[in-house]
């Protein structure tokens, strides 16, 4: 049984309008590798390399293996309790936004109706060039890179490094930050910007700052309540302790 403050349940039940920010934390109890573990095939590898235009450009049959192995990750894994209890928080309050810097589509998948999604989705590909949507087959076995109908390269339709975010998703996600009353950072080492910014603009603008992680990040601080531990095991109870 996790020891809530008393003065976070007394928010947690107030608040009127509340709005999420997640990380790659959230879907690590689903077994989706987060940017920072260095296990496994691609640790040799810097994301912050492969997820830019230059990689695509200098290797795009390199950046492909990896988009395409951790695709095969993504179809083998199911939300775990964490991405459930977004969709109960979702049903109980009137005003509640998803944001989420998570390309792997597991808060839809847990019946998130509302999610903005920041860094777009793995799932999708599009032109390099013209930005056409792509729906044909991905397979780079033949070195193959499929192209698109004005001659671009079809790339995974995500957010690189260097790269501006969706415009209207991006505005959806200051507005829902700096109107709301209570903002969780979860599952996020709040490093990457715009989305690491998010937080401040709510905490500037009088919000409860919550944050639920394995371990402190740069955000810590400027928390008014900082809850340690698994995402999965901290937010089913937490919104248990909503109906009380
Ligand atoms: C841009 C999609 C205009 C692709 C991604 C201002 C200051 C400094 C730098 C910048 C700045 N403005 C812009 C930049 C540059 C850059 C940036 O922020 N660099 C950082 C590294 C310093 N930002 C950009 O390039 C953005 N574009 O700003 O364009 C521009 C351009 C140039 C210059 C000015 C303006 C685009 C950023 C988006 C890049 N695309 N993803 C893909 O997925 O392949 S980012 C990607 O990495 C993720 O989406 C995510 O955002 C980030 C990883 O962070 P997390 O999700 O937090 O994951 P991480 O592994 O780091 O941490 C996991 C956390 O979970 C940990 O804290 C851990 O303790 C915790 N955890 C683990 N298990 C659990 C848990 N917590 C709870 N429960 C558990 N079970
Ligand atoms: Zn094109």
């Amino acid at each position: 049984m996790i020891d809530f403050p008393d003065d976070f349940l007394t928010i947690l039940h107030s608040a009127r309008r509340v709005a999420v920010l997640t990380g790659a934390g959230i879907s690590k109890e689903s077994g989706v590798p987060t940017f920072r573990d260095k296990d496994g095939l691609w640790s040799k590898y810097d994301p912050q390399e492969l997820a830019t235009v230059q990689a695509f450009r200098d290797n795009p049959q390199l950046v492909w293996e990896w988009y395409l192995y951790r695709r095969n990750i993504i179809d083998g894994v199911e939300p775990n309790p964490g991405h459930f209890a977004l969709v109960e928080m979702e049903r109980r309050y009137d005003d509640f936004t998803l944001i989420t810097q998570n390309v792997d589509s597991l808060h839809r998948r847990a019946g998130s109706q509302k999610v903005l999604e920041l860094h777009g989705n793995i799932a999708r590909n599009k032109c390099f060039n013209c930005g056409a949507p792509y729906e044909g087959e991905i397979s780079v076995e033949d070195g193959e890179i499929p192209c698109c109908s004005c001659g671009g390269r079809i790339r995974p339709d995500v957010v690189w490094f260097g790269e501006m975010l969706p415009e209207q998703v991006l505005n959806e996600a200051f507005e829902a930050s700096s109107q709301t009353e209570l903002f969780f950072s979860i599952g996020t080492s709040a490093l990457v910007h715009p989305a690491a910014s998010m937080p401040l603009t709510a905490k500037r603008n009088g919000a409860y700052l919550v944050e639920v992680n394995l371990e402190p990040t740069p955000l810590t601080d400027l928390c008014d309540f900082f809850i340690h531990g698994p995402s999965g095991e901290i937010l089913p109870e937490m919104v248990a302790r909503l109906s009380e």
